[in-house]
């Protein structure tokens, strides 16, 4: 507890299990210092720490139980791994003298957890307490930010020893030589059609300031990865959109045609790439700058014309400071043309259902103050929320890019536990809810007061989507009998109305943001409806 009070944890997620007693009562005895929070399953635990560490930087802590807590828990640990995000899980481990029997729910986290955490290991020494945490700060934050897991044989939590505490650590961080950025300064100014590209973790508030004021001295349109659009704010006049899953068909165009990527802090993965197919493998045809924490990110998939190890922090701090070059007349025709592009994307289409998705989350890209919070899983429902919304800030997109359903809820929780004085807004498709459903009495017992907006089609629907393409008719395991969301989130104790037509929405919205209590919003919509501008129907004919 001292370590964890050292390095400035104020806030610890759990499901209490027998196998850490010693650290449950020792939280106890920090209660005044250090929060616990206990969750309903450790999913819902270790993602609302992943959601704490992406919103402080901070490493989110959580503690789980031994088997199961472990296995519940390690959905976050991917999570941390692909978003970047520094986490430290603590598991409950068998006594030391068992070790190795398969005893009651023992796992050797070694293995289990090797290819997904950045380092796992077992404490096995009471001495090595400090030492060990200490490195588990500094891993998690240090470089490309990830998680760290850190198996408790429980024996040697009962041992006592008079050992000193270790420092508050210190993360590393790589930095752009001065020629490098030279060189960086020199192909942007000969560029005709270049594009800045933001994603990735490690970033701050500041390096998001510094990086938009390098755009604007060169000039360069700026897009950002998927789901990773807060890292420059979307009101800016150089951003130009996301690169994603539902990327504008003009943006992917003038990356075809781009003759000068410069990718900072993204690692330009699967889903940022369109499949592996917007960029040559190993040689992309633009000439492709890439900046990135980890140098064996640096040359992975992409081979850059020019590769630095830098955090994005210390490059965009260096970036900014760049003399401005002249930029040609046609350069800075083309961002105001590529803004504009982008801003006719964002405008809700026209549709005869009653419920129009994007005039929803319009409406609340208009109303909702600047720092509130927008968290989401995994569904089509996502495209909406991120297509439609400009975020404003640094990180109040928590969504992850791990893809995985179920996030946006615990998410949502911890970012209100994190800044009660904020809104935090949670969209679930009526599958991703029910993946974390439970976390809704986590948010009840510690007040905080999130507003869930459940969209409900009925299914699965980007499975669904996938099967209409691939055979379509044969929809098979894509369909759901939901509950009553409304009675379900009432049992709760929470606010709960149901919305039928679009109309409605601001007022239900009002209300639940009145309700001071967690609230839940139904969204009915129709299983017509895959993507703002494909229905099921359109596929069917397309067939
Ligand atoms: C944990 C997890 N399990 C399964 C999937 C595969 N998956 C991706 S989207 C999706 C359906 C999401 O359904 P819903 O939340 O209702 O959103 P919709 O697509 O209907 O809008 C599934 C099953 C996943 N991404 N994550
Ligand atoms: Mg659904």
């Amino acid at each position: 507890m001292d370590a964890l009070r050292i390095n400035g944890v104020s806030t610890v997620y759990c499901v209490p299990g027998e196998s850490f007693l010693p650290v449950l009562d020792a939280l106890y005895l920090a209660r005044d210092e250090i929060d616990l929070i206990t969750c309903r399953q450790e999913g819902g635990a270790a993602h609302m720490a992943e959601a704490h560490g992406k919103i402080t930087g901070e490493p989110g802590i959580c503690f789980v139980t031994r088997g199961p807590g472990s296995t519940n828990a390690s959905i976050a640990v991917h999570t941390a791994r692909q978003d970047s995000t520094p986490l430290i899980l603590f598991v409950g481990q068998v006594e030391r003298g068992a070790l190795g029997r398969e005893a009651w729910q023992e796992i050797d986290y070694r293995q289990m957890f090797g290819s997904i955490a950045k380092w796992v290991d077992q404490v096995d020494s009471v001495h090595r307490l400090p030492e060990m945490i200490s490195r588990a700060f500094s891993v998690a934050t240090s470089g490309r930010p990830g998680p760290v897991v850190l198996s408790l044989p429980e024996d040697m939590l009962f041992e006592l020893s008079d050992v000193r505490d270790a420092q508050r650590y210190q993360s590393s961080h790589a930095a752009p030589t001065q020629a490098a950025l030279l060189q960086v300064a020199e192909a942007i100014s000969n560029a005709k059609k270049p594009l800045l590209i933001l994603g990735g973790g490690g970033w701050n508030e500041k390096a998001t300031l510094d990086i938009a004021q390098f755009s604007e001295k060169f000039s360069l349109p700026v897009a950002c990865v998927f789901r990773r659009q807060d890292l420059i704010d979307n009101r800016h006049p150089n951003y130009i959109g996301e690169i994603g899953l539902g990327t504008n068909p003009k943006l992917a165009e003038w990356i075809d045609g781009s003759d000068l990527l410069v990718v900072v802090g993204a690692r330009m993965g699967e889903t940022s790439t369109n499949g592996y197919t917007l960029l040559d493998i190993p040689n992309p045809k633009q000439t492709f700058i890439h900046v990135h924490s980890d140098p064996n990110e640096l040359g992975h998939v992409y081979q850059p014309s020019l590769g630095i190890n830098s955090s994005p922090t210390n490059f965009a701090a260096a970036a900014k400071e760049l003399n401005t070059p002249d930029i040609s007349a046609e350069r800075k025709a083309s961002l105001i043309q590529l803004r504009k592009n982008y801003l006719d994307f964002i405008r809700p289409l026209e549709t005869s259902e009653d419920i129009n998705l994007g005039e929803i989350v319009a409406y609340l890209n208009k109303t909702i103050p600047e720092d509130s919070y927008i968290t989401n899983g995994a569904g089509n429902y996502t495209i909406w929320v991120q297509r439609f919304f400009q975020y404003k800030k640094f990180k109040t997109q928590l969504a992850p890019t791990s893809g995985t359903m179920g996030y946006g809820l615990p998410a949502a929780i911890a970012a209100k536990i994190e800044h009660p004085e904020r809104l935090s807004i949670c969209f679930a498709g009526d599958g991703c809810f029910l993946m974390n459903g439970q976390e809704l009495a986590t948010a009840m017992m510690y007040q905080a007061n999130i507003i869930v907006i459940v969209v409900n089609n009925g299914m699965y629907g980007s499975i669904r989507m996938h099967q209409e393409r691939h055979y379509p008719g044969n929809l098979w395991g894509s369909s759901l009998s939901n509950p009553n969301f409304i009675e379900l989130a009432k049992a709760y104790g929470a606010h709960a109305e149901r919305v039928e037509k679009t109309i409605d929405f601001s007022a239900a919205f009002e209300r639940a943001i009145n309700a001071n209590r967690p609230a839940l919003i139904e969204v009915q919509v129709s299983d017509e409806i895959l993507t703002p501008r494909l229905t099921v129907s359109d596929l069917r004919r397309a067939q």
